[in-house]
């Protein structure tokens, strides 16, 4: 059930609660792909780190180890040790990205294995059986996420076809909820709305999903191939059109300067790669900007990566022996700066709650946009 709290313009603060607790938001989601943060960090690392949510994947998990696999060993939570929320991507994105060969029809897509090539098919049965077996706090709609630019016959046809399968995945889910034995008979749904960047397909697609009895609605297929204007237009447009009673997640995004603009916009929930992905290039977010560690500047220098931070990485490493650790493909630099990005972003958010819940987010965002996308 989400609660809304208080709300400054169209940026909301709420809380959603969940048979795994409640999340406050807006919140970012970790992302574990195959249910682990890439860089050695683990559930237990996690609650140090101030996550709310985990974020796994379907298409993933369904390849390796099997989501029979995962529901013998008690599902996500069991399998990961982390009691908290978890949110599963439905594959609809990955299989699009990743997989080779797709073929894709009204029942849905069949594909290969990015691993070994296997021919697989999914479509919204398969993909909420497979999240039922993983047992994941949310499931999230299959979905075709198609990239930008993109035909507008082509992107009205999509968004059709991905307004059928919610219908189909809202149906299984249910009929799955109900069956006996079901590891999470309370798990939830997400529905996901389309249409690139044509504001009538949003509008239009968002009107008839809405219908859909769902405990959430994502945007999906934003921060594929488009600017930053585009997307931030697509959600203005949209935004008014959602129910005002439940989470409104923007899926794969992004930046902190883009996850304070779609706040602005009305969002309530985030999920990227982008702390984890760049740390293990040696990129890490301050509260001075960004730095590069791999800078020869850094050879000798004695302090944290940032003075202000609390995280593990900061209480006691200096930026010369992480940029050390890094340039000699120690494990450990990439798993300290990683920690240090994830605890960064989870800290942005709880600023941002405590903003909205003292009624100074515009400030806020005035302070630290232009900090937050400077390079040091
Ligand atoms: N659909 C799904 N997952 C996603 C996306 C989408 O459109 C995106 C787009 N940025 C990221 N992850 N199912
Ligand atoms: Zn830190």
């Amino acid at each position: 059930m989400y609660t809304l709290i208080k709300q400054e313009g169209r940026a909301r603060r709420g809380t959603f609660t969940t048979p795994h607790g409640t999340i406050q938001m807006p919140a970012f989601m970790n992302v574990g792909t195959a249910a682990a943060i890439k860089g050695g960090v683990s559930s237990l690392d996690l609650k140090e780190l101030r996550c709310q949510v985990e974020l796994c994947n379907t298409y993933h998990l369904h390849l390796r180890p099997g989501d029979d696999v995962v529901r013998a060993l008690g599902g996500l939570h069991g399998f990961m040790n982390w009691e908290g929320p978890i949110l599963t991507d439905s594959g609809g994105f990955q299989v699009f990205s990743l997989s080779s060969l797709r073929k894709i029809r009204e029942e849905g897509v069949e594909f290969r294995s990015h691993l070994d090539g296997k021919r697989i098919f999914m479509g919204p049965e398969e993909s909420m059986k497979i999240q039922s077996n993983l047992g994941s706090t949310i499931a999230m709609a299959f979905d075709e996420c198609i990239e930008n630019p993109a035909e507008y016959d082509y992107t009205k046809r999509s968004t059709e076809r991905t307004a059928r399968w919610l219908r189909r995945c809202r149906q299984e889910l249910d009929r799955l909820n109900a069956l006996e034995g079901t590891l999470n008979p309370r798990q939830m749904l997400f529905g996901i709305n389309q249409g690139s960047t044509y504001d009538d397909l949003r509008i239009e697609h968002m009107k008839v999903i809405r219908e859909i009895p769902c405990e959430g609605y994502a945007i999906g297929g934003l921060a594929v191939g488009e600017s930053a204007g585009e997307m931030y237009h697509v959600i203005e447009q949209v935004e008014p059109f959602m129910p005002k009673d439940r989470p409104r997640y923007l899926m794969g995004v992004g930046t902190p300067a883009n996850i304070l603009e779609s706040v602005r916009r009305g969002v309530d929930l985030f999920d990227c790669v982008m702390p984890s992905r760049n740390a293990r290039h040696g990129h890490v977010f301050t509260w001075e900007g960004i730095r590069n560690l791999n800078n020869e500047k850094y050879k000798l220098d004695p302090l944290p990566l940032d003075e202000s931070c609390q995280c593990p990485c900061c209480r006691g490493f200096s930026r010369a022996y992480l940029r050390h650790l890094l340039r000699a493909g120690e494990m450990l630099g990439m798993r300290l700066l990683v920690m240090h990005n994830l605890y960064f972003y989870n800290s942005l958010l709880e600023q941002i709650r405590r903003a909205l819940d003292e009624g100074r987010y515009e400030e806020y965002c005035r302070r630290w946009l232009p900090v937050l996308s400077t390079r040091i």
